[in-house]
């Protein structure tokens, strides 16, 4: 122990000076282990010390370190001893596999926290609440140092024992008994630990809401004000389909022939009519008549995001009148509420519905935050009107979800990934049943296979299989 003190304070990964802690305090030491990842040997000796400090009744299946810094020793650790490892992600990724923990465990193991240095516990805990809500058990955690200050209350309050190698005052003890510190600065640290005694536990952050438990489409259909809205609800259920497919092609013949190929497996087609090269005014009675034929309902993704006064026009007038052929639109909220106002007056008297787009599948889109969250808001202002949002990741929202708006999610495929622009693709599973939405839009996926049809089905029956399961 004391040689590793030593090597520590050799290396300058332990100094007495004034520094400012992440905390906002003022300290008279400062410890940073992560100058260990440059001496091997050290990072080894750490490693075995750690195994020493735990008490032979300590059990556990896999370990997982603090990140950044006790990565390292968690990573030696786990080699030396054998034991299996877990990685936390510090930022759980908007996009891919959404995991917080990455790695091979089962539910119900127990994962023992490696931490370099406590002071209050905030960095374990933070550490803790991840593990515990992808199903672990957490009782143990082990650390190099323990400031004394609150940090072992604080885990025994979360219920984890903390297992310390050294703590702060030993460490400066022998330190000045080897002549490394003057009687002054041993002096300040003792009067620095008598008056930071206790920094006050953070407060436990509650593991993400999983989109379990959903309501069934035929029972959401009774709570919205919306013909259209409800509609679409009622066709999901009868034809156990949540799959929409965006037909993004060039010419009005390849859009009514893909229409009338997959309507028996969508509930609503989505379509872009400003890429049609040859747009003619009876496009719309030709869809409406596939989709009576299928059953389906149609969505133009127009986009809309002028001020009140000119969507009205854009919704009605020019020389697509969407109004007239499409059962729901889209708005963006950029221009505040005032849009939804002007799509309403022109939409509702003819029963039509609106999605808010209140996040985007691209990569960095600014819809995100309280643009979320004042696209919710709007939308509860004009139930009537808004039947629901396109989301990516409904089941993160603050404050979660109304179940009377219907959630659709763009960026789908079978696989996770993305196109050369930025569009970024989630599986039909983890749009429906990690994030919580209720249709999936798929584009590529469907209308450049091989066999439309066929692929329609595959994203039919993996979307229901998901929304199913979520039920349950
Ligand atoms: P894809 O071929 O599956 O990538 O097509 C996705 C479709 O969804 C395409 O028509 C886009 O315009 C549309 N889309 C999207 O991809 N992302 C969004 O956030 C919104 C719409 Br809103």
């Amino acid at each position: 122990m004391e040689s590793l003190i030593l090597q520590l304070h050799d290396i300058a990964a332990v100094k007495f000076g004034n520094f400012k802690l992440k905390s906002g305090i003022s300290s008279p030491m400062y410890i940073d282990l992560r100058l260990a990842v440059s001496y091997p040997s050290l990072l080894r000796q750490i490693s075995h010390a750690i195994v020493a400090t735990l008490p032979p009744s300590a059990r556990y299946d896999v370990v997982c370190g603090v990140p950044y810094t006790a990565l390292p020793i968690a990573t030696c650790f786990s080699v030396s001893s054998g034991t299996p490892m877990v990685m936390r992600r510090k930022e759980v990724k908007d996009y891919g596999t959404l995991k917080a923990i990455e790695g091979a465990f089962e539910r119900n193991q127990i994962c023992l926290i490696i931490e370099d240095l406590v002071t209050s516990g905030a960095s374990v805990l933070e550490t803790a609440a991840p593990l515990r809500a992808a199903g672990l058990e957490v009782t143990d955690a082990v650390v190099m140092i323990d400031r004394e200050q609150g940090g072992r209350e604080n885990l025994a309050e979360n219920g984890i024992k903390l297992h310390s190698m050294v703590k702060l005052s030993e460490m400066v003890s022998i330190l000045k008994k080897k002549g490394k510190v003057s009687t002054e600065s041993e002096k300040m640290v003792t009067k620095f630990l008598e008056e930071n005694q206790k920094i006050p536990a953070p407060v436990m952050r509650a593991p993400p809401k999983k989109a379990r438990f959903r309501l069934p489409y035929e029972e959401r259909a009774n709570m919205v004000k919306n013909p259209t809205g409800k509609k679409l609800f009622e066709i999901m259920a009868q034809k156990q389909t949540n799959l929409c497919v965006a037909a993004d092609v060039a010419t009005v013949a390849e859009l009514l022939d893909i229409a009338d190929k997959v309507g028996p497996e969508i509930c609503m087609l989505k379509t872009h009519v400003d890429i049609l090269t040859d747009f003619a005014p009876d496009f719309g009675s030709k869809l409406r008549s596939i989709a009576e034929k299928h059953n389906f309902l149609i969505f133009e993704d127009r986009k809309f995001a002028d001020i009140g006064n000119t969507v009205t026009m854009q919704y009605e007038g020019g020389i697509y009148h969407i109004l007239e052929w499409a059962d729901i639109t889209n708005a963006h909220i950029i221009s505040g509420p005032g849009i939804v106002d002007g799509l309403k007056l022109k939409g509702l008297p003819q029963g039509r519905g609106l999605f808010l787009l209140a996040e985007m599948s691209s990569s960095g889109s600014f819809a995100k935050g309280d643009y979320t969250a004042a696209a919710v808001k709007i939308a509860e202002e004009n139930s009537d009107f808004v039947i629901g949002f396109i989301s990516v990741n409904p089941a993160s929202w603050h404050g979660g979800v109304n179940p009377s708006f219907i959630h659709a999610t763009p960026g789908v495929q079978m696989v996770i990934g993305g196109d050369a622009l930025g569009q970024q693709y989630n599986t039909p599973n983890s749009v429906i049943s990690d994030r919580g939405s209720d249709i999936i839009i798929v584009g590529r996926g469907i209308i450049k296979a091989a066999n439309p049809a066929e692929a329609a089905r595959h994203y039919r029956l993996q979307g229901w299989d998901a929304y199913l399961d979520s039920c349950k």
